[in-house]
C-alpha cells in the first residue's frame, strides 16, 4: 500500500466532526457548530469585521441591487483575526466528509445582511454536477444568528434530491412548510453541503447581521472570480501555515514537510 503522506490524507486522519454533526450534515444538510477560537474573542472579531470592511477597496465591495446586503471579497488577506477560519479542523473534516477527495479554499468574503433586507429566495450555491460540485459553504456568526435579524433558513434534507427550488417552488422566496432557522450565538460556524436550498431570512432587527462567509471546492474546480490565490499579500503569505497555504492552494507542495496537521499550524 502506498503511504499516506500527502497533505489530503493528513487533513482526513485528523480532522474531526463529532458523529452527531457528521450525521445532520449528511441527512440534513446543515449543521450549527461552535466556531474556532479567535485571539481576544467575538469582541475582536467584531472590530476586526469592521476595520477591514471600513478601509476595504470600494472594488471589493458590492450591495447589489436591492442594497439588502453588502458583501466584502478576499477575507483571506484582511487581517490575522481570519485566518483560522478556513482551516478550522471540524469545517476541514466537513469538506472530507462531502468533497471526499483533495479541495480547497474557493473563496472567503464578509456578507453583512442590512436592516430592512427581505427575505432572500431559497437557492443551491451549484447545480448538481456543475463545476465546483460537491461545494460545501461555511458562515461564521459575526453577531447572533436569530429569527428577528434573518438568520439562514435551510430545507433539511433537499440536498438530497436533485431539484433546486426555482424548478419546483411558485415563489421561491415564500416561506418553505419545512424550513428550518439556522441560529445561534455570535462566534458559531454554520457548515452546509451548499446543494441544500436555503437563503438569508428577513432582516426585521435595527442592526446589520454580519457574517464571514467561506466556500470550498474540489481542488480541480473553479475557484470563484474573487480568487485570493491571484492577489496573496506578501504580509498574509508570511503569517500563515503552510497547512493554510496547501487549503488556499498557494505556493506550497502536495508533498507536506509536516508530519500532522497540528505541526503545520504552528
Ligand atoms: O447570508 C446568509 O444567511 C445566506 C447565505 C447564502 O445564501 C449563501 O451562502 O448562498
Amino acid at each position: 500500500m502506498t503511504p499516506t503522506n500527502d497533505w489530503h490524507s493528513i487533513i482526513a486522519s485528523e480532522s474531526h466532526l463529532s458523529p452527531d454533526a457528521a450525521r445532520q450534515l449528511r441527512d440534513i444538510g446543515f449543521v450549527v457548530v461552535p466556531g474556532p477560537v479567535v485571539l481576544g474573542g467575538c469582541e475582536q472579531l467584531s472590530e476586526a469585521y469592521d476595520r477591514a470592511v471600513a478601509t476595504a477597496d470600494p472594488a471589493d465591495m458590492h450591495t447589489g441591487r436591492t442594497r439588502s446586503s453588502t458583501r466584502i471579497n478576499d477575507f483571506v488577506n484582511r487581517g490575522p483575526e481570519f485566518d483560522g477560519i478556513y482551516i478550522y479542523p471540524p469545517l476541514l473534516a466537513a469538506c472530507c466528509q462531502i468533497i471526499r477527495g483533495p479541495f480547497k479554499l474557493s473563496g472567503m468574503r464578509a456578507r453583512t445582511l442590512n436592516p430592512g433586507a427581505p427575505t432572500e429566495r431559497l437557492h443551491v450555491d451549484v447545480k448538481h454536477r456543475a463545476n465546483g460540485w460537491p461545494l460545501v459553504g461555511c458562515i461564521l456568526m459575526v453577531d447572533v444568528f436569530d429569527s428577528e435579524n434573518g438568520a439562514t433558513r435551510f430545507v433539511p434534507g433537499s440536498h438530497l434530491q436533485p431539484p433546486e427550488p426555482s424548478e419546483v417552488m411558485t415563489n421561491p422566496q415564500d416561506a418553505h412548510e419545512e424550513q428550518v432557522l439556522a441560529c445561534g450565538p455570535a462566534g458559531s460556524v454554520i457548515i452546509f453541503n451548499a446543494s441544500v436550498w436555503h437563503s438569508h431570512g428577513a432582516n426585521r432587527s435595527a442592526r446589520p447581521r454580519r457574517s464571514i462567509q467561506a466556500h470550498f471546492v474540489p481542488r480541480e474546480a473553479q475557484a470563484s472570480p474573487d480568487d485570493h490565490s491571484r492577489r496573496m499579500r506578501p504580509e498574509t503569505l508570511q503569517r500563515i501555515s503552510d497547512l493554510a497555504k496547501y487549503v488556499l492552494n498557494v505556493g506550497t507542495s502536495n508533498k507536506p514537510m509536516h508530519a500532522t496537521c497540528e505541526d503545520a499550524r504552528a
